[in-house]
């Protein structure tokens, strides 16, 4: 009885203590809401999430949620996630300094430290979430160095076009002229297939191996042995992309301390090694060739990063570097790195290109004239590196249909020192998001900002709209894949349009949609028609 009254007695006294501590907590985190230096306009943050609440009204659709906040709020305004705020900027003049590329500018990194990402060793190495401006710097400069040069962009080229014509095989084989099939499925395979084959010269197989899946008479031409390894190999590959979501967002103690956390972390970590050390020896491989062979080598993109500053380096740009050659290591990092930024970017924003060419029947009509023009009237006649720089309409749709539906909403910037922008004083350490909707959809920078319109890009002076269109972030950490994003785009469109007319499988269909730190198109429901006029 006495145990009795005391168990309860010390249970109550428990929730009372913790009723007082959270009121002190909600107290002291509104007064330090209320006096908090250079306050900005923004929703009001609720202790301990913020004003992650607001965001789940928009879905996590973070891209729509910061366009419902410059309504209301301005240009810039402010967020929190729990106690840490984050300022957004929607104007091309506030987002102007993080936009300089200049060697010491303030905005070098993307976000605060993750001790996730310390675990998976990213922190210091590859490009995208590398912290460390030294190795970021090398690897940087020898990757733009790899993918910009001929030696690479040639038979990228011609990659892009044998993997187009190997997909246009498996649909017409699975009769997607005349039914209709989820394209969204499709693309991103195509991309990850050329990815592969232009920087290590392996084939993924991953468009083989859906085709393979609904069973056709006839099965892709590989060796079944050869679409499992690959198979293997890709599955590992995607199981990084969760990965890092996972380490990202999972706080440590969920991830080391829980035994579903536990097992989850060995098991990603594990992943990763065994990733590491595929591409390690690939690598090696490549390494081998380079020096035991005199003939001119098959130059996919790991070839050439492994060349670099050595005896046989190809790009020929680099009498001017005085640091070693890439370690085998970073060329692995860098090949998850472009896997991660190159495949789901490039293949989202296709579905809805072709989407809006299809809504659009005028649009395409001017792209078919310059298709026809630049390229004949032979459906099947190989396009080159000129051709593309002739394209300037297919560019200009592209971009335009970038600029209405962004794959990637928001840049984040993190200043090393505190800082003013736009008038506004801003402290070092203070997360930064660009939004490049707010940017894109701005009316100061744009005539009818939510038009559907070509053509404004290719009136305009293409300089004065660096900051005003930033589709590819920009500053020190600009996309270095842009060119290669584009050259591929604009392919995959002509490749399409000029012999194709994608039918939506109803008038209503439309592309959908979710954001998984892109916005990620999942349906895309169409058929393949053959163009007739
Ligand atoms: C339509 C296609 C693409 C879009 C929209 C896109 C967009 C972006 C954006 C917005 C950033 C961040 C820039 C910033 O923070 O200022 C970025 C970074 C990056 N992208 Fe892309 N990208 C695309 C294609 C590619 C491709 C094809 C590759 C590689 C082959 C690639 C590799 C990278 C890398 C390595 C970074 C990190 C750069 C750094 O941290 O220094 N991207 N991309
Ligand atoms: C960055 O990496 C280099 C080379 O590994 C190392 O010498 C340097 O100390 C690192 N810098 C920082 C700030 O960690
Ligand atoms: C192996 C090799 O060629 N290393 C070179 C890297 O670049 C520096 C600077 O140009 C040269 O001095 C090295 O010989």
């Amino acid at each position: 009885m006495i145990l009795e009254t005391l168990s309860l007695f010390s249970f109550w006294n428990a929730v009372n203590v913790f009723c007082i501590i959270s009121i002190l907590y909600v107290v002291n985190f509104y007064f330090l809401y209320f006096i908090r230096q250079n306050p900005l306009p923004g929703p009001f943050p609720l202790p301990l999430v913020g004003n992650l609440f607001q965001l789940l009204l928009f879905a996590g659709d973070i891209g729509k949620w910061g366009l419902h906040c410059q309504e209301k709020y301005g240009d810039i305004w402010e967020t929190y996630v729990g106690n840490a705020k984050i300022i957004w900027l929607a104007r091309a003049d506030l987002a102007e300094k993080l936009m300089s590329p200049s060697r010491d500018s303030n905005y070098f990194h993307r976000t605060w430290e993750n001790c996730g990402f310390n675990e998976l060793g990213f922190s210091a190495s590859g490009i995208i979430f590398n912290r460390n401006k030294t190795t970021w710097a090398f690897n940087r400069k020898m990757f733009a160095q790899a993918i910009t040069s001929s030696k690479f962009t040639t038979p990228a080229i011609e990659w892009v076009q044998t993997m187009f014509v190997e997909m246009e095989g498996y649909l017409l084989g699975l009769g997607y002229d005349e039914k209709e099939f989820n394209f969204a499925d499709w693309i991103p395979r195509l991309f990850t297939d050329m990815l592969f084959a232009m920087t290590m010269d392996k084939y993924a197989c991953t468009l083989a191996t859906l085709y393979n899946s609904h069973n056709p008479p006839k099965l892709a031409p590989y060796p079944e042995e050869a679409v499992a390894e690959s198979d293997i190999f890709v599955k590992s590959m995607r199981k990084q992309f969760h990965a890092l979501k996972y380490f990202r967002f999972t706080p440590e103690i969920i991830r080391n301390k829980t035994p579903f956390g536990r097992k989850k972390t060995k098991d990603y970590l594990d992943n990763l090694v065994w990733l590491r050390g595929v591409l390690i020896n690939i690598i090696r491989e490549k390494r081998e060739k380079i020096m035991n062979t005199d003939e001119a080598l098959r130059p996919d993109l790991m070839t050439l990063l492994a060349a670099v500053n050595t005896s046989k380096d190809m790009t020929q740009k680099s009498e001017s570097i005085v640091e070693p050659p890439l370690t085998d290591e970073e060329i692995g990092n860098c090949f998850i790195d472009i896997t991660s930024g190159g495949i789901d970017t490039s293949s989202n924003l296709i579905c809805s290109i072709i989407y809006c060419i299809v809504k659009h029947p005028e649009v395409k009509k001017r792209l078919r004239f310059e298709l026809d023009t630049v390229l004949g009237t032979d459906p099947v006649r190989i396009i080159s590196h000129e051709d593309l720089n002739k394209l300037e309409y297919t560019e200009a749709v592209i971009q335009e249909v970038s600029r209405l539906h962004p794959v990637t909403p928001f840049v984040s910037r993190l200043p090393d020192k505190d800082d003013v922008i736009g008038g506004y004083p801003i402290k070092g350490g203070e997360l930064l998001f660009v939004s490049v909707s707010g940017i894109q959809l701005h009316p100061k920078h744009w005539h009818n900002p939510k038009e559907f319109n070509p053509d404004r890009f290719l009136e305009r002076d293409r300089s004065s709209i660096k900051c005003e269109f930033p589709m590819f972030g920009g500053g020190l950490r600009l996309c270095p894949g842009r060119q290669l994003a584009m050259t591929e785009m604009k392919i995959i469109i002509a490749m399409i349009f000029r012999k194709y007319d994608p039918e939506l499988a109803t008038p209503d269909t439309t592309p959908k949609y979710k954001y998984e730190g892109i916005n990620r198109c999942y349906e895309l429901m169409l058929r393949f028609k053959k163009r007739i006029d």
